[in-house]
């Protein structure tokens, strides 16, 4: 469903927010030898995997930022170069803590392959490498890697994206914004909602939490962004559209959330939201941009409540 009012919708926001199809894995295939390298790439290859290749370890670093991989297969002997070193290095980088690293190496000494292990590795592969137990590892890790960090995005009772990952797309939205482009920022609050905890019980007030959540994926584009932003407060931002008509959608969902019954144990009760809106370039961070409409917010609930200012 996509409320009125869609003009140019930027495309830099569009991959951001639109994830439609999660990215092929990536891993790093740090080794020296070419040979080898070229066939744990056709490996991985024939299993759907992407990979890049560092054959120069000095550019370890720089391949990690810029290709940011899933997981890294490390070798160990390396000229001029330690691929046990290299993983201490990487764990401590925060960035890095809990990225995959598993070494791919003929070391056939265990003590090496245990101290290897324990400077920050995950598994220990020997080489030759069986191909299947290869790709079952790189998958089965990646998954999980990939699985846990979706879950530190993403608010366990709404199901939307939570407060550091919400500010931190808006921060990604904001640097690809050129001056002639629309972005609108809402600061969403439920109005009373200590007291319909208080008089309901928190679970009822949970429930009114998700109802709201509902109510904004379903209006909302996309490529729009939803993030709970604390308890009972959302961040929205509505790029491509200019922001009267941001304020517009907004004000119609306040208008609908308001008439919306939400169910108690004895009846059914009303809620009701008042938000603050900011639109790029008057504001020009991601800071600037949530602040102005956190003051417009508080404007809102100064006026009586069950409204949007700007
Ligand atoms: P105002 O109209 O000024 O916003 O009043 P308010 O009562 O909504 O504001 P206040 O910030 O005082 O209260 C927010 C309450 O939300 C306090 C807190 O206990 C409650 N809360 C925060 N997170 C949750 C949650 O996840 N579930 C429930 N049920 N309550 C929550
Ligand atoms: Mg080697
Ligand atoms: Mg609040
Ligand atoms: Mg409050
Ligand atoms: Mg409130």
């Amino acid at each position: 469903p996509q409320e009125e009012g869609a003009s140019t919708v930027l495309s830099c926001v569009l991959d951001l927010v639109q994830n439609h199809e999660p990215d092929k894995y990536r891993v790093l295939v740090v080794e020296d030898s070419r040979v080898a390298a070229t066939l744990i790439q056709r490996t991985l290859a024939e299993h759907n995997l992407d990979s890049q290749v560092v054959l120069d370890p000095r550019k370890l670093l720089e391949e990690v930022e810029s290709y940011r991989p899933d997981l890294i297969l490390m070798d160990m002997h390396m000229p001029r170069f330690n691929g046990v070193e290299a993983t201490r290095v990487l764990r401590q980088m925060a960035a890095y803590k809990s990225l995959p690293i598993v070494y791919l190496s003929g070391e056939a000494d265990i003590g090496m392959q245990v101290e290897a292990l324990r400077l920050g590795g995950d598994q220990f592969l020997s080489k030759p490498f069986n191909p299947v137990l290869l790709t079952a590892v790189v998958k089965t890790k990646i998954e999980r890697f990939r699985e846990m960090q979706r879950s530190t995005r993403v608010d366990g009772l709404t199901g939307l994206m939570n407060h550091t990952a919400a500010k931190s797309l808006l921060k990604s939205m904001m640097e690809r914004c050129e001056p002639t482009d629309s972005l609108t920022v809402a600061m969403i609050d439920i109005d009373h909602f200590k007291s319909i905890n208080d008089t309901y019980g928190h679970p009822v007030g949970d429930q009114v939490i998700r109802s709201l959540a509902w109510l904004l994926k379903g209006r909302l584009r996309s490529t729009d962004l939803i993030g709970r932003y604390g308890g009972e407060e959302f961040l929205i931002a509505l790029p491509g559209i200019a922001p009267q008509q941001a304020l517009q959608v907004i004000d119609r969902i306040r208008n609908d959330f308001s008439i919306l019954p939400h169910a108690h144990p004895s009846g059914t009760l009303f809620a009701s939201f008042s938000a603050g809106v900011a639109a790029w370039p008057n504001f020009d961070t991601a800071a600037s941009l949530t602040e102005a409409a956190d003051h417009a917010l508080l404007q809102a609930k100064r006026y009586g409540r069950n409204r949007v200012e700007s």
